[in-house]
C-alpha cells in the first residue's frame, strides 16, 4: 500500500499522467467524480437557456450556428460522462444524482435568457470563463478528463468566438439593438464571476485538488485572469461592464473590481436561484421521455451480443 502510494505521489510529482488502470487514493477518485459528473452535468443542462432560442433565432444562419454550439454541449456532457466511467462510476447512477438534486450543475444556468442578446452574452462572457477555467485542466493530472478537455477546449473557443462576433453585429446595429446588449451583459456579468466557485478562502476543495494537479489554479486566480481578459473586450465592444469598482491596479498589474455577491451564489447553490426547479423539471422530463432510446438500445444490444454468440 506504502507502494502503492509513493508511486502515485511519484507520478504526480513529475507531472505525469494517472491513467484509469493506475492505483489512486480513494479520496482522488471521489474528488474527481465529483468534479467531471458536475461538469458534465453543466454541459447538458447548459443546453437549455441557449436552446430557449433555437426556434427564434433570427435567421437561418444564426439558427444554424447556435444549433451547433447546443450539439457540441451534449457532446461535451458525453466525453466527460465517458471519462467519468474510467472511474468505476455509473453515467446512470450520475443521471440519477442530478436529477435527485444531490449532484450539482453549474450556478450560472441557473438564470433565464430573456433576450436574443443573452446568446451572444453567453458566448461571450460564459464560454469566455468556462475557457479560463478549462484551459488548466487540459493538463490535470488524470488523463481521461485531460485528454477530454482539449477537444471541448477547441470547441469552447469558437463558442466564445461566436457570442463575440453576434455582439459586434448587435453594437453596429441599432439604439434598440446596442441597448439590449448592455441589458443582457448588467445581467450576466456577476453570474459570470461566481462561476469560478467560491473565494479561496472559503473553497474547501482547492487546496487537496491543487496538491492532487487536478486543479492548477485557484479560483480566485481564474476569476481575475478572466476579468483582465474580459474588460479590454468590453471596451472593444463598447458596452460597460455592471461595476463601479473597476479600474486597472497599476500597482497588481491587475484589474480591481468590486465584491461579489456571495449570498445571492450560496441561494443558487442550495436551489433558490430564478431558474433551478425549471431547469431540473425540464432535465427530468427529458429523461423520461428518452426511456424509449434507452430501453431500444439496451435491446438491440442484447440481440446483437447474442446473434454473436451464436455464430460463435
Ligand atoms: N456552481 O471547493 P470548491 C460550460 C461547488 S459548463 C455550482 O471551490 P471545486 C458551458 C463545488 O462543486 C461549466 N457549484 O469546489 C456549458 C463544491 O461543492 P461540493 C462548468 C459550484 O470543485 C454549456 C462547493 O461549491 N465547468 O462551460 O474545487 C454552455 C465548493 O467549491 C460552483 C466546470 O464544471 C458553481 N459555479 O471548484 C456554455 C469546470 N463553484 O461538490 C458553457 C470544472 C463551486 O463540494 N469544475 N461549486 O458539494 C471546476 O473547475 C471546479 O469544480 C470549480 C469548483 C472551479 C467549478
Amino acid at each position: 500500500m506504502d507502494d502503492l502510494q509513493a508511486q502515485f505521489d511519484a507520478t504526480i510529482a513529475a507531472d505525469q499522467r494517472i491513467e484509469p488502470r493506475d492505483w489512486m487514493p480513494e479520496g482522488y477518485r471521489r474528488t474527481l467524480i465529483r468534479q467531471i459528473a458536475q461538469h458534465a452535468h453543466s454541459e447538458i443542462i447548459g443546453m437549455q437557456p441557449e436552446g430557449n432560442w433555437i426556434l427564434r433565432a433570427p435567421t437561418l444562419r444564426r439558427k444554424a450556428i447556435l444549433l451547433a454550439k447546443v450539439q457540441d454541449e451534449a457532446g461535451h456532457g458525453l466525453y466527460l460522462y465517458s471519462a467519468a466511467e474510467t472511474l468505476g462510476a455509473d453515467r446512470a447512477e450520475l443521471t440519477e444524482l442530478l436529477l435527485a438534486g444531490k449532484q450539482k450543475y453549474s450556478s450560472i444556468f441557473n438564470y433565464p435568457t430573456l433576450s436574443y442578446a443573452d446568446v451572444g452574452v453567453i458566448g461571450w462572457l460564459v464560454d469566455g470563463a468556462a475557457i479560463c477555467n478549462q484551459v488548466p485542466l487540459c493538463r490535470c493530472s488524470y488523463g481521461p478528463y485531460a485528454r477530454a478537455m482539449i477537444r471541448i477546449c477547441k470547441e469552447e473557443s469558437f463558442h466564445q468566438r461566436q457570442g463575440y462576433e453576434l455582439l459586434m453585429a448587435m453594437m453596429q446595429g441599432t439604439d434598440e439593438q446596442r441597448a439590449m446588449v448592455q441589458e443582457s451583459v448588467n445581467r450576466w456579468w456577476w453570474p459570470s464571476l461566481m462561476m469560478f466557485g467560491p473565494p479561496d478562502s472559503d473553497s474547501p476543495n482547492t487546496q487537496q485538488s491543487m496538491a492532487w494537479k487536478i486543479k492548477r489554479h485557484s479560483n480566485d486566480e481564474l476569476r481575475q485572469r478572466f476579468v483582465d481578459m474580459t474588460v479590454p473586450q468590453a471596451e472593444a465592444l463598447g458596452v460597460t461592464l455592471p461595476d463601479p469598482d473597476l479600474r486597472w491596479n497599476p500597482e497588481r498589474g491587475h484589474y480591481d473590481f468590486g465584491e461579489i455577491d456571495w449570498s445571492e451564489f450560496k441561494a443558487v447553490l442550495a436551489g433558490a436561484g430564478p431558474c433551478n426547479a425549471q431547469r431540473l423539471a425540464h432535465r427530468r422530463r427529458a429523461h423520461e421521455n428518452g426511456a424509449w432510446v434507452r430501453e431500444a438500445a439496451a435491446a438491440y444490444a442484447e440481440k446483437h451480443a447474442r446473434k454473436q454468440e451464436v455464430a460463435a
